[in-house]
């Protein structure tokens, strides 16, 4: 059993309504460490931001605060920031940054697409987020990490981690190294579509995992996006592309056996369906067409970053064991390679949709 007693003390900070009865580890994501509280009146999320991640958390918390606020003007649920007692949106400690959260109870979060409808449902919520913020003034929002789905630039920190192989794991993935090489060509579509203007720059969620929404656990409609730490300025394409990673893949993203790992574009459809659903007032030729090369581009992207981290020893995904990097580099790179091979099939599908 963790002790809890620093973060019990640290709550006495927070305006929270009742006293602690609990704190336990929650959820699956990789990078901040979250924790549910339960109070004898009500529930909370207690995060600890990654500080190696998020270099700038005042930053990520000013964006957090427009953002919700926005949100809720168009009716939607959000995030609840529950700021410290002397109004601050995060309490800054000796031994880091914490944030709490009002718990969103009755829903659910997946971390597989085992049900087509509450796939479908996530698209329409993640492409009616995006909706949400299209009259938001993006100057308003920084940057919290530089360059965030800069494939290209991705690519050349791979090439670092390779060559100064801190980990000494090289030898480990020489197999991935090489998927990646024969692949490096692939990597510039978005980046170069934004710069030259052909792909238009929105407000966007950038990390749009299945996991990162909570689920209406009866009606199975999306009932609120969370995870907004990388809200900025960016492509559609991230978005749609970085859930199909996820969610059209017959298994988890750590799943070891890669026999089970495949592409499903059945599931492929139903996020298609949800989110151009929801974004097709808005969404431009050039964007639909690049929709199945964004689901190959986010996966390869993904798992040639899992693969530096597992090259530079772990230092920015968390992992419960010393390949855990390694395992969910290789579904990344199984998925891109089916992708590549069935863009057209993606092509098919997006045209019928959208008519
Ligand atoms: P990370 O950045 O590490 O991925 P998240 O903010 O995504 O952290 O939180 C991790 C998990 O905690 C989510 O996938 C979700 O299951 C749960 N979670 C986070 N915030 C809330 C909330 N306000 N209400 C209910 N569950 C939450
Ligand atoms: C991280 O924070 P979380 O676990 O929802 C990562 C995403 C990756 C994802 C892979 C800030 O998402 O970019 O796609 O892991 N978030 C950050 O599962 O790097
Ligand atoms: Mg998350």
């Amino acid at each position: 059993m963790q002790d809890y007693t620093k973060e019990c003390k640290l709550l006495e900070s927070f305006a929270i309504q009742g006293k602690v009865q609990s704190i336990a580890p929650y959820g699956e994501g990789h990078i901040n460490v979250t924790m549910l509280v339960v109070t004898d009146q009500a529930k909370y999320i207690l995060q600890k931001i990654n500080t190696v991640v998020f270099k700038n958390p005042e930053q990520v918390m000013n964006n957090i605060l427009l953002v919700t606020e926005h949100i809720g003007k168009c009716g939607a649920l959000s995030l609840t920031v529950i700021k410290t007692k002397d109004g601050a949106p995060m309490l800054k400690t000796e031994d880091g940054c914490y944030r709490v959260y009002d718990f969103i109870d009755d829903s659910v979060t997946y971390q597989k697409a085992e049900d087509r409808e509450v796939f479908k449902n996530s698209g329409f919520a993640f492409g009616e987020f995006q909706n949400h913020l299209a009259d938001f003034d993006a100057s308003k929002l920084f940057e919290t990490i530089a360059r965030f789905h800069d494939t290209p630039n991705r690519f050349q920190n791979f090439l670092k981690a390779v060559e100064e192989n801190k980990s000494g794991r090289l030898k480990d993935c020489e197999k991935e190294v090489a998927f990646v090489m024969e692949r490096k060509d692939t990597l510039d579509k978005i980046v170069k579509g934004l710069e030259d203007g052909s792909v238009p720059l929105r407000v966007t969620h950038n990390d749009t995992k299945l996991n990162n929404i909570l689920m209406d656990g009866k009606t199975k409609k999306g009932k609120a996006v969370i995870d907004l730490d990388t809200v900025m300025p960016g492509s559609m394409l991230y978005d749609f592309g970085d859930s199909i990673r996820f969610g059209a893949s017959t298994a988890a993203e750590d799943e070891k056996d890669l026999s089970k790992v495949n592409f499903d574009i059945d599931l492929f459809r139903a996020y298609a369906e949800g989110f151009v659903g929801a974004v097709k007032e808005k969404i431009t030729k050039r964007e639909a067409e690049l929709l199945p090369y964004s689901a190959y581009l986010m996966t390869i992207e993904c798992g040639m970053r899992f693969l530096t981290d597992f090259i530079d020893g772990d230092t920015y995904f968390a992992t419960k064991y010393p390949e855990h990097n390694l395992v969910r580099c290789r579904t990344q790179f199984k998925l891109a390679e089916q992708m590549q091979v069935r863009e057209k099939e993606m092509a098919q599908v997006i045209e019928e949709i959208l008519g």
